[in-house]
């Protein structure tokens, strides 16, 4: 590798973190059963505690994304606790991710529920995350609705979108000047006839409506499959709507499995979409990275691990694209040449640099076997395990 190459793997990563979510580390399972890990984090104490050990190890994962019904037990009295454990592990509060869809009263939806006063808790309990999100300096509120009907006929889908709009402007009003709101669109699951935010275009024309700082959150699980999710954001960054990432990998559905487990290539060719808009007009896309994944039967530390390496080598390779080359290319229509472009960028192996990269940064090589190394899985098993046995509940 020349060191032009190098050059450009360090400086790409040393631009890039993304963020782990909270619930990566909690017990969780599949509607057909939970398998408890002894290990498993049950507190937000612990949760911030692994989530500070991948950032300790890769020094890339500065924040994580705190669901609110389940990491804030007392809503806002919460954020004094949750700032406490910040300061210990060492890992800040990111993204705040509302809870809209768990409680009964969310049965027929939230923002689109016929029911005007479960409408306006759905409201309350978005203020209450805004608030709680100002008080621990967080910049996004992350937006995820389950709403949707099972039946045709039995949802009124055009009033609810003007409920949705009406709740979203309302919503919007309560931000501070430097906070955003990323509504992020899902096309089924749990609703499987109409999911009320079902795709990129609903979720765009909602944001939009409801204000600036609103933008559409892409989580990569939520399409369907064959879906060219790199268009969709090229489309979002002409539009000056991508607010964020949720990052995942999946082979059916809404699978949350390990990001470029299945399909690396894709995650790379988003990666290049961003990097090529950058290129082309000298503007850094203000993209939240976030990881969005739940491991049923993988070591939850080990998983986040093997996911922010894994982001970190697509990244990398991202930034290896002839942007010059390809511009050319695209131009006179050498379609070969185009293509191949982006092939020899992909084919590259770029992880001796990125080990390279991390040594210069004081940082282990190996962030995986200098976890295996550290006795820490060993530790919490031992503290967590009688508790964990306990315990069959999912998430929190
Ligand atoms: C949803 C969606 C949300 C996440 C929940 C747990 O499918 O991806 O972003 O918060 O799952
Ligand atoms: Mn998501
Ligand atoms: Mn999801």
């Amino acid at each position: 590798m020349n060191a032009g190459t190098s050059d450009k793997i360090f400086a790409a990563l040393d631009t890039f973190r993304i963020e782990l979510p909270s619930w990566g580390f909690a017990n969780t399972g599949t509607r057909f059963g939970k398998f408890i890990q002894p290990a498993a984090a049950t507190t937000t104490e612990e949760k911030f505690s692994d989530a500070g050990q991948v950032h300790l190890l890769t020094g890339v994962c500065p924040t994580v994304a705190l669901h609110v019904l389940w990491d804030c037990p007392e809503g806002v009295q919460s954020t004094d606790d949750i700032k406490k454990f910040a300061d210990k592990y060492g890992v800040a509060p990111g993204s705040i991710n509302p809870n809209l869809f768990q409680d009964q009263e969310y049965k027929y939806g939230s923002f689109g529920n016929p029911e005007p006063s479960i409408r306006e808790r759905a409201l309350r309990h978005t203020r209450d995350s805004i608030e709680i999100a100002r008080r621990l300096h967080s910049r996004d509120i992350s937006l995820w609705f389950a709403d949707g009907s099972n039946y045709p006929g039995t949802a009124n889908i055009r009033q609810r979108k003007e409920w949705f709009q009406e709740a979203l402007q309302k919503s919007h009003a309560e931000l501070s000047s430097d906070q955003r709101m990323l509504v992020e669109y899902k096309p089924f699951e749990p609703a499987f006839y109409h999911t009320d935010i079902a795709d990129w275009g609903m979720a765009m024309l909602l944001a939009r409506a409801a204000g600036p700082q609103a933008k559409v959150l892409v989580d990569t699980g939520h399409h369907y499959a064959a879906q060219n999710i790199e268009q969709i954001v090229a489309w979002l960054l002409s539009e000056d709507m991508p607010g964020g990432f949720h990052f995942n990998d999946r082979r059916y559905a809404d699978d949350d499995l390990t990001i470029g487990s299945i399909d690396p290539y894709q995650v790379f060719r988003i990666f290049h979409e961003i990097r090529y808009f950058e290129w082309e007009t000298s503007k850094p896309a203000d993209i939240a990275y976030m990881v969005d994944q739940s491991h049923n039967l993988k070591g939850k530390i080990e998983a986040m691990i093997q996911t922010v390496v894994m982001a970190q080598q697509l990244f990398a390779k991202a930034a290896l694209v002839d942007e010059k080359n390809l511009a050319a290319a695209q131009e006179s229509c050498a379609l070969v040449a185009a293509e191949s472009v982006l092939q020899d960028a992909f084919a590259t192996d770029v992880r001796p640099a990125i080990q390279e990269w991390r040594d210069s940064k004081g940082l282990p090589k190996d962030p995986m076997e200098a976890f295996r190394q550290s006795g820490y899985l060993e530790r919490i098993t031992k503290d967590r395990a009688a508790r964990n046995s306990h315990s069959i509940t999912s998430y929190a």
